[in-house]
């Protein structure tokens, strides 16, 4: 979409209570008048209802109500300044994390989301797969260039995991809870998956990009045979069908606040909230991990989001990277 559309549905979408004059439109978007008019037209022909009073300007009636998450879609009730402003939609990719990280060798700029339909290749961690069949779930990875060392890129799986859960709650009123270090569970079944990346050298982190993978408007019976006793979506829990652009737009606004907040005052609030929705905190569980299996009580993570598993002997593992049983 061009620039002019693009700033006029984000404005549009942040004043969605108020008239906004097409001189105020045109000053933001920084072209004529006659330019918003022409793009406004353009957007009521594709179906969206937007009033206009003389004198008063022009009002967002109503957002689309269809299950789309084309870039207009996700622009058109979008509520942040960077994140999710620029977007690459698709309808079938190998996987969205392989373009994000194309593209962020081209500089693309933060905040830039990469969406697709369908993942014919999609992945999870340590070279594992994730289905992400057409239509049904929100497979999308997000660029951002924190000025930070690469130690701290974990830290942003577990912000990720603490915005999605805030955006699941606030639009399918369902109670979400984070298994560390990145999946999502409702009802004990997992209903998200995160993937951080990263490009950097030894001192900084020069794109990162998370990748999420979300299962929303599945039924049971659609998973494949070695999933449906595992994973759940958001319109089996919540028993009604979900907007995917609503659960996007919604992320993009918790994460971006959270990115914020981590940036001026570190990992520390991110951490408290983060251990509010965490099952695994205060359980025995195992941990398998490259060397191996450690058994015991997951006490909490530490300040850089490291797991910490006292043994059966007392002793206190901080464990990386694991696969978790509870
Ligand atoms: C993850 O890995 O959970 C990270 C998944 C990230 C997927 C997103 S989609 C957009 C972006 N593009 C990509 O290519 N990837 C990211 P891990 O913790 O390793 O979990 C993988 C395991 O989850 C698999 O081995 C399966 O057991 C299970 N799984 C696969 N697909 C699933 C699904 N749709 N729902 C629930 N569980 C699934």
């Amino acid at each position: 979409a061009s620039k002019i559309r693009e700033s006029l549905l984000v404005s549009l979408s942040a004043h969605q209570d108020e008239y906004l004059s097409g001189e105020q439109l045109a000053k933001e978007a920084g072209c004529s008048r006659t330019a918003i008019w022409k793009h406004i037209e353009e957007l009521r022909k594709e179906g969206i209802t937007i009033d206009s009073k003389r004198k008063k300007g022009y009002k967002l009636m109503q957002l689309s109500q269809q299950d789309n998450i084309t870039e207009t879609d996700i622009l058109l009730g979008l509520q942040t300044t960077s994140l999710g402003r620029s977007i690459h939609h698709y309808d079938a990719v190998e996987s969205t994390q392989k373009i994000a990280h194309k593209l962020a060798q081209e500089h693309a700029p933060e905040g830039t989301l990469v969406i697709a339909e369908e993942q014919t290749a999609g992945r999870g961690r340590m070279a594992r797969s994730w289905h992400s069949p057409k239509g049904s779930g929100i497979w999308m990875s997000l660029l951002l260039r924190p000025e930070l060392p690469p130690q701290k890129a974990p830290q942003f799986t577990l912000l990720t995991a603490v915005a999605l859960v805030q955006a699941i709650e606030d639009i399918c009123d369902v109670q979400v809870e984070i298994k560390w270090p990145n999946d999502l569970l409702i009802n004990n079944r997992k209903v998200t998956g995160i993937l951080t990346e990263l490009q950097a050298d030894s001192e900084q982190i020069h794109s990162l990009i998370i990748g999420i993978g979300m299962n929303v408007n599945q039924k049971q019976e659609d998973f494949p045979k070695e999933l449906v006793d595992i994973a759940t979506s958001l319109a089996i829990e919540k028993g009604s069908e979900v907007s995917r652009a609503a659960i996007v737009q919604r992320t993009m606004y918790h994460l971006e606040k959270y990115y914020h907040l981590y940036m001026e005052k570190g990992f520390a609030p991110i951490k408290l909230l983060w251990e509010s929705y965490a099952i695994s905190i205060g359980r025995h569980i195992t941990a398998r991990t490259f060397n191996g299996s450690i058994s015991g009580i997951a006490s909490g993570i530490t300040e850089e989001g490291v797991l910490l598993l006292e043994d059966d002997q007392g002793a206190v593992h901080s464990i990386y990277s694991a696969d978790i049983e509870i």
